[in-house]
């Protein structure tokens, strides 16, 4: 047996972990383990402007802006006035001095500057933009990828985004770490609204789906395809979807994404559960959840055994029925605690009942970080939750009469980190 306590000890890879060390061994082996994160809204460095960091942009996220709203009289329209400086100042104010930040999202910004060595508990955010303003973005993020142990960021894309495309065609693609997952919401959700985008970058396309549109579509999604490389195509879909039925989105799912993901050998990422703008006064922030019919997703999984999904569910209440789909169909992986999920207590719950249904066969997270510095706080907080899971579902296994080597827990560790992700989707690490 061998004791990790002791940081001396020459750590024999094969050799059995003392059951009292562990805890500590487990989470030492989840710390130093990198991670893929296969779900952000981060961009390249290369992509400029359309990254955002800096202690400004981690107040004004919109997690933090829902929860200002509880906490001060000002009314959103008051507050969409203000420049983002104003704004920041404003939520700093109101939940980080006139109150405590223990929420999830507050406690993330302590725990950013706290990884800088800046002052948490500062009265205003003076010391805080120097110390940003100092910093120039590349090496900054090589740090923050760095002190998160993130080795792998997957992007979100829209291939209706002019802005974005135009960075893609000047070699947007250049930086192995960064990834490209191309992201569906605007053709499967929005299509009435939007066809004409496609429409007139010379595609010919109708609105009611008629004449060529499919095969037309195709042709776009090659192209796209061809200079984004995504290493899966992903759609965010309300509580309310249902597969099959009548609605466009059904009928491009079926005569468009599946045969294209199918043939490409890409997966498809199903976010399941969101009720967009159920308060249009927070705008981005105004996003809420229902719970999903899972009978859906089992159709698409049991038509389809040839392609791939990766899905996540946003309500707390579909998580189990989530595992046993996953249990049913080999072709479902679970990924992340998203969104709302994403928060300790849920993790904690969330990552247990995975363990114990499908042992290490899924993605236990994404960090979904919009603002480059939270990987730092949203990798720390989930490696935490994620390691005693782990350490407890390896103490009921010595209970049962069966110990483990840290090879065994490394191999464990990177197959949910990294290995289950790059398998899916055939990554290629360089
Ligand atoms: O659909 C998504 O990718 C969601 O993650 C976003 O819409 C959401 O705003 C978010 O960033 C949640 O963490
Ligand atoms: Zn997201």
């Amino acid at each position: 047996m061998i004791n990790l306590d002791n940081s001396s000890t020459v750590q024999s890879p094969d050799l059995v972990i003392d059951p009292g060390a562990l805890s500590s061994t487990v989470a030492r082996v989840v710390e130093a383990t990198p991670v893929i994160d296969m779900h952000t809204h981060l961009f390249a460095p290369r992509f400029g402007s359309l990254n955002l960091w800096g202690i400004d942009e981690l107040l004004t996220y919109h997690y933090l802006i829902a929860e200002l709203f509880r906490s001060s009289d000002l009314q959103p329209a008051q507050f969409w006035e203000l420049d983002q400086k104003a704004r920041a100042d404003l939520i700093w104010e109101s939940l980080f001095v006139l109150n405590t930040p223990i929420s999830e999202a507050t406690r993330g910004v302590v725990a950013v500057l706290a990884a800088f060595g800046l002052d948490t508990n500062a009265k205003d955010l003076t010391q805080a933009r120097e110390f940003f303003a100092q910093q120039r973005a590349a090496e900054h993020f090589d740090v923050v990828l760095n002190l998160a142990n993130v080795s792998d960021v997957v992007m979100t894309n829209d291939p209706l985004d002019d802005a974005e495309m135009r960075l893609w065609r000047e070699g947007g693609g250049a930086d192995r770490r960064f990834h490209s997952a191309l992201r569906m919401d605007a053709i499967l959700n929005e299509w009435d609204a939007k066809y004409s985008l496609v429409e007139n970058l010379g595609f010919a396309v109708a609105k009611d789906l008629s004449g060529r549109t499919i095969p037309e579509l195709r042709r776009f999604l090659d192209h796209v395809i061809e200079l984004l490389k995504p290493l899966y195509l992903a759609v965010s879909l309300p509580d309310t979807f249902r597969y099959p039925d009548e609605s466009r989105c059904s009928r491009l799912i079926r005569d468009l994404v599946l045969p294209v993901c199918h043939e490409r050998q890409l997966p498809f990422a199903l976010m399941i559960g969101v009720r967009r703008q159920v308060n249009p006064a927070l705008r981005l922030a105004g996003d809420g959840v229902g719970r999903a019919g899972m009978e859906s997703l089992n159709r698409l999984a049991a038509e389809n055994p040839d392609n791939k999904f990766l899905v996540t569910v946003l309500s707390r209440e579909n998580q189990h029925e989530l595992c046993v789909s996953a249990r049913k169909f080999g072709n479902l992986m679970p990924f992340g605690c998203w969104w709302f999920l994403n928060n300790p207590s849920i993790i904690s719950e969330i990552t247990r009942e995975r363990i114990e249904l499908l042992g290490a066969s899924f993605i236990p997270q994404h960090s979904d970080a919009r603002v480059f510095e939270q990987l730092i706080y949203k990798w720390t907080h989930s490696r935490r939750i994620i390691a005693r899971a782990l350490a407890e579902a390896y103490e009921q296994l010595y209970a049962d009469g069966r110990a483990v080597t840290l090879a065994e827990v490394q191999r464990d560790v990177r197959r949910m980190f990294s290995g289950n992700f790059a398998a899916w989707t055939n990554l290629q690490r360089g």
